[in-house]
Formats: C-alpha cells, structure tokens, sequence
C-alpha cells in the first residue's frame, strides 16, 4: 500500500494486482485463531502518517490478526487506495515484449495488463506448503491451512482435531484449538525453541508514553539491525559469571517478545558452546511447564541450536499438552503416510479426526516468484533460472528480467525482519527509480549478470559456517522437498542494506544496466 501511494504521489498510472479480496497481505490471509504479532504493534505500524500515527490506538502490546487487518483497512480508506487495487485478480504469467520494453500480465480471471514496470510485492512468506501427503481430496472432514483461513468462524467444539506443524503458526494455533476441542491431536515434525510472548493490553497511559517515543523510536529501528526494538547485547555470555548469566537470561525470558532472542547476548547468534547453555536453560524452563516428563522431552529441540530457525512465541503453548485432550505425535517416530476418507493414517494406525489443519508453512521467499510463469528476454523463466537458487542482484532485481523489482523476496531485507520497517526505505528507494525510469530517456533498467553473480555470491558466502547453517530451516529452504539447499535470506544489517541501494543509485546505478 506504500508503494502504491508513492507511485501515485510521482504522477504515475499504478495498479495493484491482488489475490485476496481485501487489504492486509500476511493478516488478511493469516486469519486463525491465534494469529498474532511478535514484534510490538507501534514498532509495526507505518511511520510516515504521522495523523494516523496519533489516532491509532494499539489495544495490546502483539496485536492479533483482527486489529491489524482493521489497522490496514484504515490505510487504505484514509488514503483512499481502493481506487487503484483490483482485487480478486491472481497474477499467473507475465512476459516480457522486448519490441515495446513492456510486461504483458495475465490474471487467471481473464484479466490483462500492460505495463512499462513491474513490482513484486508478493512477500517472502505468502506461497502455502501443503505436505506431499496423498489423499486430502479423499478427507471428507473440514480441512484447511493456516495461511488460507476462511472468513468465517470455524468451530471446534467436540470436534476431534489434528494440527500438522509446530512452527510460529502451529504454536499459536494449537492453543486457541485446544480450549474447545474434543480431542486435539498434533503432528511434530521438529521440536522448536519456543518462548512466551508475554502479550498484554496497552493502557492510555501506555499509549501515551508510546507516543511521545515515536520521533526517537522510528529512526532507532530504520539504524537497527532487522528493525525491532530489542537489541543484541555485545558482551559475551561467557565474559560474565553464571550467576550475571542465569539472572540475565531470567529477566530476558520475563520480559515480552524477542528480549529473550535478539535482546540477549550477541555471541548465542554464533557460538555454539554459548548458546548450548542457553538451550539448557530453555529446556528446563520447557520441563517445568509440562507436567508429564516423556512430552516435554518430545517437545525440547535435539537436533538445532537456538535461533538457528525462526523462534516462535507463544502463549500457553506448553501447558496445552497438560490437558487430557491434547496428544502429541512424533513424525519421525510415526510418519504420517495417507490421508484417509476419516482421517489420517500413520505407520501405526488410523487416527479418525472431524478436522485437520495444516499448520505448515510456507514455500519461503521465492516460492511466491517461482510459482508464477515469470518470462523475461529470450522467453526465459524466472523458475528456470532459479531452479538451482535465487540469483539476484541486491535482492532487487534479476539480470534478464528488466524493469521487474522485487520489494520482498530472496537476498534483501525488505519484509524480512521487521517487515514494515524494512520495507519502507526499500519501497521509497523503488519509488525513486521509478521516477528515474520515466524522466529520462531508459527503456530498460536491469541488472548486470557480473553484479548479480557477485551479489549472489556474498550473500550466501556470508551464511555459510555460520551457526545458523547447521540447522534444518526456511532459509535454506529445507522444509520444501526438493528445493535446492541454498541460502535464501539476507544476512546483514538493514542499514548496510537500505544503503547499498541508495549508494549504486547515486554511482550512476552501479552494476545496473541501462538502456
Ligand atoms: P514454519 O515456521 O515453516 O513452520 C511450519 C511447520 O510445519 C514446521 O513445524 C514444519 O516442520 C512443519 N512441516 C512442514 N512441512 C511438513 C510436512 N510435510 N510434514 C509435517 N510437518 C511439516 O511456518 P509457520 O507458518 O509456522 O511460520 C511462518 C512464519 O510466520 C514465521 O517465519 C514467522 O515469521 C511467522 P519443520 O520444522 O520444517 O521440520
């Protein structure tokens, strides 16, 4: 919606083009119960409506899905941004007319578009992962995914439930589902360093306080690393004593949100000696939450240090599995093989269910590109060319592919992290080569295939050895089978990032190339 209004404000016909039926991208579609933030609301919101940024009043300190997509339906009224959204328009092909220098768009309802620039803002986490198990056509119970929520209530009362997954969706799932259901059982496929989020209302008082910090807070989180509010602490865990150590990871493991992540001691993000000790001291805090100790064991990670994968937040998670209606099954000690008309068959038997849901991700940040039949010089597909690896230069753009952006996907910073705050300086940097584009005389912008090796090259370089590369995650696309192991995210500081592009802007688009 940024982008939007910044295209508009340059005088430029601008379309969305936008699979759902509403505004809210991740929180329109994400509508399950439990659906929440994990980076505090005000740290979430825009910042450059500053009569919005006095009106909006957060109700709790992680807003769940209703608020924020409320919160974004009044962007959109406020700014009127309807008018140039068509919505209920899926994107499924577009090429590139090297006669013209345009893209030519073609929507699955029929719809066609022409267009001298194209911008993906179609989101890192945004392509469903549905499991390669055979037979969900056959399930005659209720199923859905998380990430495609209907718009309805869906009741679980009495039902007899399964939820496959148990990442930062599943975890916040599992609770809301459990407190009606008949019977829930989950489905584990890895154990995850989950920790509580310690959610909370916000007063007027708090209101006011969270105010009054905005002009500080903002360019506080645009200088941090990945735009939260928490940051790491640079002294080592093993320069002070056990006692300073323990008290600390204390106070961290109290406090709300990421405190107990990227508010803790920096050298947990690369050592593993330290960061064993801090998956001690998670995994005790795991035993005494759950009462039964053969579950909490099943539910306390072995096979990946902390903060290697996302870190979920949650609440009340543990505890469920103290409730005589919550089971837990191990994938790995019972694959799950078929599903059937009643329910789901393992290695060890039938398990008939009223309900499933799929809880399991996310095809993650080139799924939403690669799925799509992307066709740029000499008829070449984006899916081919990637079909060993995203290959991208500044995550921006892709050589043979001109005046095709990318606000969000592999190998930059925009909507990784805190989305919203790394998305703004990306979208304003996009905003300005546009502009660039039409006031001279540029038929082509795209990247150089040198700069783009190169760029490809250091963001995976940098990944590599790290501690977060001996673990199983979305990063390197682990979770989707057959997806090439490759490292997909960015590694480095929005900072660094944000200026990167504004400084090969400012060198005369360096390892760009114009025509
Ligand atoms: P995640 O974090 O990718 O979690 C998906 C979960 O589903 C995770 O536990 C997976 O296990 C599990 N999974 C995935 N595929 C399967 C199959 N085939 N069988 C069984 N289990 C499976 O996605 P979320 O939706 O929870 O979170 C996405 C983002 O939302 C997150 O990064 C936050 O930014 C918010 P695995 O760990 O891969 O073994």
């Amino acid at each position: 919606m940024y982008q939007l209004k910044l295209v508009r404000e340059l005088g430029r016909s601008v379309r969305v083009i936008e699979a759902g039926s509403g505004v809210g991208g991740t929180w329109y579609w994400n509508r399950y119960p439990g659906a929440r933030l994990d980076s505090e609301s005000y740290s979430y919101q825009y910042s450059w409506d500053e009569e919005l940024l006095a009106e909006w009043r957060w109700k709790e300190m992680f807003a769940s899905q209703p608020e924020l997509e409320a919160y974004y339906n009044r962007v959109a009224d406020k700014h009127d941004l309807r008018r140039d959204i068509d919505f209920d328009t899926r994107v499924e092909s577009m090429v590139f007319d090297e006669e013209t220098d345009t893209w030519t768009l073609h929507s699955t309802e029929g719809r066609l578009y022409r267009a001298r620039v194209v911008i993906m803002a179609t989101g890192i986490l945004s392509d469903p992962n549905f499991p390669k198990i055979p037979g969900l056509e056959r399930f005659r119970g209720e199923w859905y995914h998380t990430s495609l929520w209907p718009d309805k209530d869906v009741d679980f009362t009495g039902k007899r439930i399964a939820v496959i997954g148990t990442g930062a969706t599943g975890v916040q799932v599992i609770p809301e589902v459990a407190k009606t259901a008949g019977h829930l059982t989950v489905f584990q496929r890895t154990a995850n360093w989950a920790v509580p989020l310690r959610n909370r209302p916000l007063s007027d008082e708090d209101m006011r306080r969270i105010r009054d910090e905005y002009p500080e807070m903002f360019p506080f989180l645009r200088g941090s690393f990945s735009g939260f509010l928490h940051t790491w602490d640079p002294t080592k865990s093993t320069d002070v004593s056990p006692e300073v150590r323990d008290a600390r990871f204390e106070e961290a493991f109290s406090s709300p949100g990421f405190a107990k992540w990227i508010g803790l001691y920096n050298d947990l993000a690369y050592d593993a000696e330290a960061n064993q000790i801090y998956c001690d001291f998670l995994a005790d805090k795991i035993r005494e939450r759950v009462d039964d100790p053969e579950t909490a064991e099943k539910l306390i990670p072995n096979d990946h240090y902390f903060g290697t994968k996302r870190v979920p937040c949650e609440t009340n998670y543990y505890e469920t599995y103290n409730q005589d209606n919550v089971d837990l099954v191990l994938l790995k000690e019972n694959p799950i093989r078929e599903f059937t008309e009643k329910g789901i068959r393992t290695e060890q038997g039938e398990l008939e269910v009223d309900m499933i849901i799929l809880a399991t991700g996310f095809d993650a940040f080139t799924g939403a590109l690669t799925r799509l039949d992307i066709r740029g010089l000499g008829g070449q597909t984006l899916r081919d060319k990637w079909k060993d690896g995203p290959l991208t230069y500044l995550g921006m753009q892709v050589a043979g592919f001109p005046n095709f952006f990318i606000v969000g996907g592999p190998h930059g910073k925009g909507g990784h992290g805190n989305g919203p705050r790394c998305s703004e300086p990306v979208v304003e940097w996009v905003a300005q080569v546009v502009e660039d584009i039409f006031t001279h005389p540029w038929r082509r912008v795209e990247a150089d295939p040198t700069a783009e090796q190169a760029w490809t090259t250091s963001v995976t370089d940098k990944a590599a050895g790290t501690l977060q590369a001996t673990a199983k995650s979305i990063f390197f696309g682990d979770n989707i089978e057959g997806k090439p192991r490759v490292y997909v995210a960015y590694l480095g500081a929005l900072p660094e990032f944000v200026d990167g592009l504004y400084d090969a802007r400012k060198a005369g688009y360096r390892g760009f190339i114009l025509s």
